[in-house]
């Protein structure tokens, strides 16, 4: 596919302000009138011709002004439609097209998921329905008509209110839905199937009456009250966090099993994957509430980011999935335990953004070119981007950065915005020039920022010493100039040695925060009469990595004394990844034992657990986990053996869990739940479950034969799908009879429940053993598997290559090759699915050469290969790069 550059960026040549559709549903031959009210565009060429956007259509009828077109005034293609010379006044187009529901495999454009007619436009979907001007700044107001068989769609839903409804004949009904909203196409949705409800309502600051429901598979109703809850939560929390209030009379939420990603907010009918909507205590892990409640805020949120203001064009992703993240984030914050939360934050970030930002697959938060923008739906965009905002509020301070916020959204309502729009709100507001700032959103790349103490007991002053150094990213989506230094809010304070903070001063720290603006920048802090250990990047104030020679017995002041929790945490995870580092890189022989530094760990967390475990074990769990494969390799960097950093996790975790055993097990009694409680997904219940089953598996790594008996018991008897699956993710890590037998009764009880499969197939690829790349073969022919469900592939072959890295990274190459069949078959039937399983691949520079070799083959087979769609296409060629 041909690149696109944001440099290249031109206004439309037309307009579109009302839209009129109707759509009527079948399962084969669905046929869709549009009627669009053009107008040329001032701001583009006069007289230019007239090119919509089409995909997969078939063109039934045409006419301009009500009229016929002349022969040769309209020319199709298989991109789209061109009628060549339009008249230079706004004129009404009026298209007829058919289209194949049932036939539709990639899940973009109107689709049949369970007999359920639904939609998906963004990015560039809304083509497969009729010819468009399909862009975001092309906006329109849309009245749909809905007809369809009674018996087989009584429910039928669009955007918008409800206007109309009634009969169209003897088998068939309608219904209206107007969106007076002005919105681009890709945010346009019309549902329609058999489906069941739940409802309540909820009435804004504004005083308007709005009603909330959730549809879901009929039957499934029960599962759908958390969602339902969530929704109400976010309205209530945007009006007093964001002063931002909902528009409509209705908001609905629908439920859909086949869907290529999480969620999608189309204007007043957000639709969900069913995995982030059903929930129940027996089918959805402590996990999955917490995830329904993120993604249906993140899509509630939408309504003003992203919605009542949207993109100019698809370079400006971030400014409506960077700053939405950083709304769901703080939401979720705000309902649960905001350092809890950061850190799971920073994990994902650590964990997903900042290997791509080091692989080949690195852009820039806004990146300069694309071929396929379906592909720049990353981590980078998201968590990157939210990242970005994050520092925004650090650096103006919450006052400020509100003020920005209203501003922005005063100015940009009703418009199509680009990244400038949103910092010049933030400029004006502040005062503050930002244009160092935004090269955030320019630069690719994860900054590293070395920092070195110096304590002088005579002057009785510290300085910190910070350096920036930024890696030079030279990919297609990145411009490739030499990086100039970003502004990089480093949230700091000094800890005492022997506890406490240190009343010190600094003149170029204000409010806890030292801002570094060049490649250089120095910390003075007077009155300082002891070394203190300084504590730095609190909260994790900046996406960057710091390289600051903390020795273990720092590390352990902070762990122990320090007033930020992340930090705290952050701490923890030091000693443990310099454990790690040491041994992977020795080789790690799996009989050694985990040394000195172990041991000190093992007591640290010792400590740790006495005083504090019981007051909060949600934050205690997460200190308790080590760092995982991935940030291990990370750390290493280059000719990553993922053996090695495998037997090195292995030894670290026996170690813990022999040095705290006692604790763990008399822990777990401590924090269990009286037997005739309740299941509730709430953060302090969720937080005891955690702590008790991150302590069944460091109890089960130093014991195999107690951790088998734990988890048995535990999988058997628990009375809560966290619970359930916790144990038999244990089980799963332990080879033998009891494993494959808990395993059976698992699928066996829930072989009706194709998102608790889900959990069975994923933990059975996620084993870290060899016979798994055929256990995995085995699992792609279970009646419960199926390439065209996205959620299958994702859970199946999708966690094999992204949390399997002995198995996927196998030496003889067999974890690439299962990977690499699975992109190519899924390839002809849903090219984003399949795109987005082989960016697994993105970090196969970083392994030892023999599979490296291993992995450019795999990734050669498949760039070789005839009739690749554009996805995998883009995807394969720049990791080649
Ligand atoms: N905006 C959608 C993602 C669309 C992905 C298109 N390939 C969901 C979200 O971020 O809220
Ligand atoms: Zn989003």
């Amino acid at each position: 596919p041909p690149v696109i550059r944001l440099a290249d960026y031109r206004p439309s040549d037309y307009l579109i302000d009302r839209v009129d559709l109707d759509v009527r549903l079948h399962p084969t031959e669905t046929r869709i009138t549009a009627t669009l009210a053009l107008r040329p565009n001032p701001a583009g060429e006069a007289g230019a011709p007239l090119v919509l956007d089409g995909d997969d259509l078939t063109l039934l009828a045409v006419a301009l002004d009500g009229q016929p077109t002349a022969p040769g005034a309209i020319e199709t293609g298989p991109r789209g439609l061109t009628l060549h010379q339009p008249p230079g006044r706004p004129f009404v187009l009026s298209l007829e097209t058919q289209v194949n529901p049932s036939a539709n495999t990639k899940l973009m454009g109107l689709y049949r998921s369970n007999g359920v007619y639904c939609t998906q436009c963004e990015a560039d979907g809304f083509r497969r329905i009729t010819y468009f001007l399909d862009r975001p700044d092309v906006l329109a107001v849309y009245t749909t008509r809905i007809e369809a068989d009674r018996t087989e769609a009584p429910v039928l839903l669009g955007n918008g209110n409800p206007v109309e409804s009634g009969a169209a004949g003897a088998d068939r009904h309608y219904a209206v839905w107007h969106d007076p909203h002005p919105k681009p196409a890709y945010l346009f949705a019309l549902v329609g199937g058999r489906l069941g409800r739940i409802g309540s309502s909820f009435t804004t600051m504004e005083g308007r009456a709005v009603e909330v429901a959730v549809y879901v598979e009929p039957g499934k109703e029960d599962r759908a009250p958390y969602a339902l809850d969530a929704v109400r939560r976010a309205m209530a929390w945007d009006e007093r966090a964001f002063g931002r209030a909902y528009d409509l009379d209705v908001f609905n939420v629908v439920a859909v099993s086949d869907f290529n990603m999480g969620a999608m907010e189309n204007k007043g009918l957000n639709i969900f994957n069913d995995k982030y909507v059903l929930a129940s205590p027996d089918t959805a892990t402590d996990t999955d509430y917490a995830n329904i409640e993120a993604i249906i805020a993140h899509e509630y949120f939408h309504n003003w980011s992203g919605n009542r203001v949207t993109c100019r064009d698809w370079f400006q992703l971030c400014l409506k999935e960077g700053l939405t993240v950083f709304r769901d984030q703080e939401f979720s914050s705000d309902e649960r335990s905001r350092p809890v939360h950061r850190i799971a934050e920073v994990r994902t970030l650590r964990a997903r953004q900042f290997p791509e930002d080091a692989g080949p697959l690195a852009h820039p938060v806004r990146p300069q070119a694309y071929r396929e923008i379906n592909n720049f739906y990353t981590a980078t965009v998201y968590e990157k981007g939210a990242e970005i905002v994050r520092m925004l509020r650090t650096l103006l301070g919450p006052e400020t950065f509100r003020a920005g916020m209203d501003l922005f959204f005063a100015r940009c309502d009703g418009t199509a915005a680009t990244v400038e729009d949103f910092l010049a709100a933030f400029a004006q507001v502040s005062g503050r020039d930002l244009t160092a700032f935004a090269r955030w959103y320019a630069q690719a790349g994860t900054p590293v920022v070395s920092v070195s103490g110096r304590h002088d007991p005579l002057a009785r002053t510290y300085t910190l010493d910070f350096h920036q150094s930024l890696p030079v990213v030279a990919t297609e989506a990145s411009a490739g100039a030499e990086p100039q230094p970003l502004v990089i809010p480093v949230a700091l304070g000094l800890v005492a040695p022997g506890g406490g903070a240190v009343a010190a001063r600094s003149e170029q720290v204000r409010d806890g925060v030292f801002v570094l603006e060049q490649e250089s920048g120095r910390v003075v802090y007077t009155d300082v009469a002891e070394a203190p250990v300084p504590s730095l990047f609190r909260g994790f104030s900046a996406p960057v990595k710091l390289a600051h020679a903390l020795d273990a017995g720092q590390r352990l002041t902070l762990l122990a004394r320090d007033s930020d929790p992340f930090n705290r945490w952050q701490a923890a995870q030091g000693l443990a990844l310099d454990v790690l580092t040491a041994r992977a890189r020795a080789g790690a022989p799996l009989e050694d034992e985990a040394g000195a530094d172990g041991a000190a760990l093992a007591e640290a967390l010792g400590s740790f657990l006495d005083a504090e475990a019981v007051a909060d074990p949600a934050f205690a769990a997460l200190v308790l986990t080590i760092p995982g494969d991935q940030e291990v390799a990370q750390e290493i960097g280059a000719n990553v053996d993922p053996d090695a950093i495998h037997r090195a996790r292995r030894t670290l975790r026996r170690h813990l869990g022999r040095a705290l055993a006692p604790r763990l097990v008399a822990l777990r009694e401590r924090l269990a739940d009286p037997t005739e409680a309740p299941f509730s997904p709430d953060a302090a219940s969720a937080g005891r479950r955690a702590l008790r089953n991150a302590a069944l598996d460091l109890v089960a790594a130093a014991d195999p034969e107690t951790g088998t008996r734990l988890a048995e018991a535990q999988c058997a008897g628990a009375t809560n799908m966290t619970d359930r699956l916790a144990a038999l993710a244990t089980l799963a890590l332990l080879p033998g009879e009891a494993r494959e037998r808990a395993l059976q009764a698992f699928a066996q009880t829930y072989r009706a429940e194709p998102l608790v499969l889900d959990k069975w197939f994923s933990l059975q690829a996620m084993i870290p053993e060899a016979g798994t790349v055929e256990r995995v073969r085995g699992l792609m022919r279970h009646e419960g598997f199926s390439l065209g469900n996205p959620n299958r592939v994702r859970s199946l072959v999708g966690s094999f290559s992204l949390n399997n890295p002995t198995q996927f990274h196998r030496e003889d190459g067999a974890g690439y090759d299962l990977v690499a069949e699975t992109v190519l078959a899924l390839d002809a039937r849903n090219p984003q699915v399949a795109a987005r399983l082989l960016t697994a691949f993105s970090t196969w520079r970083m392994v030892e050469a023999k599979r490296r070799a291993r992995a450019e083959a795999a990734l050669r087979a498949i760039a070789a290969s005839p009739g690749l769609s554009p996805d995998v296409g883009d995807i394969v060629g720049r990791s080649l790069a």
